[in-house]
């Protein structure tokens, strides 16, 4: 990180107490040039990421994990996906850090510093179910454009933080409020100032809710500068893309907010079921709200080997946004048969449900185990894919395993 001031700033000697050898000819280095030892960072290094994490993008970081990965009941921080639209904020002072509530209709503009946001407002502490809306895309046929995700870009990590409706209400909401906006520090790609990578927002009644936090910390810990350091709105439940990162102003809007990615295409799926393939008119696309039902089998890895006799402990979460799930069913049988698992109830409202299932095969060969979770409202994960829409949002299939009876 900083690699062009700190070439600058360094000097030789210590240049070559990183590399941990004399760097021969380092009089000769022209000005402003950035050695190659420090020009390709190692991810996951940089994030404090694990190594089985899988890296889809470098420019923007984006990393996802791998379904084994997500094994705990709480997602610890080396395995939270990482998905960034722009470049991750460098020289972060958290001290000179504040917060601004504006807009059309805030009833009276506010600047909180960051020990102001901890000092005023009572703490909270949710354990929430962040998921990008396009994991799942790598599975659309015809493709859709974007990061190819599979199923790693969810994660259920612990978040502390003030209410952001108590900070909203320091400032006041006028009654023609309809939705907020975030707005944060992180540099467009082309570093051109006048670009963002991203504000998007939410209705005003999903950022009252006593779950949507200006997130402080993230497993107890101050959040890792990737996550949003060192301070962060998480909307649980919704679209991941409505929880901003390193956020430094939040505008309550009259209008639905029309920030970057909140207008076009972004975010939005066909209001009514497409064809694969169909042109959708932007007038016809709806913005996501609340993620659809999902679940993942998090134990045994994919191509587990089982010795015939002995039966297969799984376990998993299910989630289903802004609703509980209310069931989760498997089936060995390529989805003819489905039998209960054993469901926990969540620890609070929009935190993932674990659940776990002893299962007896009836003879040696290969089997594959289908999940399929089901919500408070009585839908289904679909078996192998939801309809199909032109951006690869969405896609709460049933998650597969391959086991071998032998
Ligand atoms: N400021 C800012 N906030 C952001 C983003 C971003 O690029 N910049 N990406 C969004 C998207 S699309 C997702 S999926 C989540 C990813 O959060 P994570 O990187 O902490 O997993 O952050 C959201 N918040
Ligand atoms: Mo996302």
């Amino acid at each position: 990180m900083k690699r062009r001031n700190f070439v600058k700033k360094t000097t030789l000697g210590s240049l070559a107490g990183i590399l941990g050898m004399d760097i021969v000819y380092g009089s000769k280095i022209p000005e402003n040039y950035t050695l190659l030892g420090f020009q390709d960072p190692d991810p996951f290094q940089l994030f404090n990421k694990d190594k089985e994490m899988v890296v889809l993008n470098s420019k923007p970081w984006n990393m996802e994990a791998v379904a084994h990965l997500l094994d705990d009941k709480v997602t610890p921080n080396k395995y939270m996906f990482v998905r960034n639209n722009g470049l991750v904020p460098e020289n972060i002072n958290s001290k000179e850090w504040t917060l601004t509530i504006d807009g059309e209709s805030v009833k009276e503009e506010k600047t909180f510093t960051l020990e102001e946001l901890k000092s005023k407002f009572e703490h909270h502490t949710y354990q929430l179910t962040v998921e990008c809306g396009g994991n799942g895309r790598s599975e659309f046929d015809p493709p859709a454009k974007g990061n190819q995700w599979t199923i790693g870009a969810v994660a259920c990590a612990t978040w502390t933080g003030v209410r952001l409706k108590d900070v909203l209400k320091e400032a006041g909401i006028k009654d023609d409020a309809v939705y907020i906006g975030y707005h944060a520090v992180d540099q467009h790609l082309s570093r051109d100032p006048s670009k963002k990578p991203i504000s998007r927002g939410v209705p005003m009644s999903k950022a009252l809710q006593d779950e949507t936090l200006l997130a402080f910390k993230m497993n107890g810990e101050d959040i890792p500068l990737v996550h949003g350091y060192p301070l962060r709105l998480v909307c649980g439940g919704w679209p991941a893309s409505t929880s901003g990162k390193w956020v430094n102003r939040i505008s309550i809007r009259n209008i639905v907010h029309d920030g970057e990615k909140m207008t076009g295409t972004s975010y939005k799926v066909p209001c009514h079921p497409v064809a694969p393939g169909e042109k959708v008119k932007e007038e016809d696309m709806c913005i996501i709200e609340s993620m659809p039902v999902k679940s993942l089998i998090t134990y045994p890895k994919s191509g587990a080997i089982l010795p015939s006799g002995k039966k297969l402990n799984i376990r998993g979460h299910a989630w289903a946004g802004e609703l509980n799930v209310s069931k989760v069913s498997y089936s060995i049988d390529f989805g003819a048969t489905w039998s209960d698992c054993v469901l926990e109830k969540p620890v609070n409202r929009l935190a993932w449900q674990h659940f776990k299932a002893s299962i007896s095969f009836p003879k040696t060969g290969y089997y594959e185990v289908w999940a399929r979770a089901t919500d408070s409202n009585g839908v289904s994960q679909p078996m192998l894919l939801p309809g199909w829409n032109p951006k690869g949002y969405l896609n709460n299939a049933c998650h597969r395993i391959a086991v071998k009876v032998a």
